[in-house]
């Protein structure tokens, strides 16, 4: 390699291997959701299991982008509220306002994470409409976001807090 090209190849490496961390890792579809941490046990929930709550529909959902781009228009997810899933787990509270100190942390299979408060979910209107879902449409999730997806119904961009391949479920007690 002449120097000229040499230059070139090392002022192009760090844009050439920047590409991959775009995507840091495949997602694969999720079978289950552990739900972990401050919990009075760890347990872990597939399809099956969550069908056993209490089943709810979204209605209507846009999934927007956070740069405004409509990226899905669905008529309806199925599935159980969070908060349902984390009652029958039952969060540990040492003491009456342990409630509030906790986040609420959603990851995916491909490393992607969103954060909840316990305010958020149990104490405004946005927590109603917080669901794990393995139904889109009528159908189950496809390979693309299966089998399990979170969606925040209430959020003004939807698509950040639309959790593909949802996999876990954290609490962690804020100090
Ligand atoms: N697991 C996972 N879920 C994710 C993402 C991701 O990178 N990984 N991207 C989010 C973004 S940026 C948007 S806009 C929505 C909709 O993306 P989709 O149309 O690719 O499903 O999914 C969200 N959910
Ligand atoms: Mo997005």
């Amino acid at each position: 390699m002449k120097p000229p090209a040499l230059l070139l190849a090392l002022l192009l490496a760090p844009a050439l291997s920047a590409t991959p961390a775009a995507h840091p890792m495949a997602g694969t579809p999720s079978h289950s959701v552990r739900i972990t941490g401050a919990v009075k046990a760890p347990a872990e929930f597939d399809v099956a299991a969550l069908k056993k709550l209490l089943p709810r529909n979204s209605g209507p959902v846009d999934v927007v982008c956070a740069s405004g781009a409509v990226v899905g228009k669905v008529e309806n997810f199925r599935g159980v509220r969070l908060t349902d899933v984390l009652d029958r787990v039952g969060i540990d509270l040492k003491e009456h306002k342990d409630d509030r100190r906790m986040v609420i942390v959603a990851r995916a299979t491909d490393g992607y994470v969103v954060t909840f408060s316990w305010s958020e979910l149990y104490n405004t209107p946005i927590g109603r409409d917080v669901l794990v879902a393995w139904e889109k449409d009528g159908k189950p999730l496809d390979a693309h976001e299966g089998q399990l997806l979170l969606i925040s119904g209430q959020d003004i961009k939807t698509g950040p807090r639309h959790v593909r391949w949802l996999s876990e479920i954290e609490i962690v007690r804020m100090k």
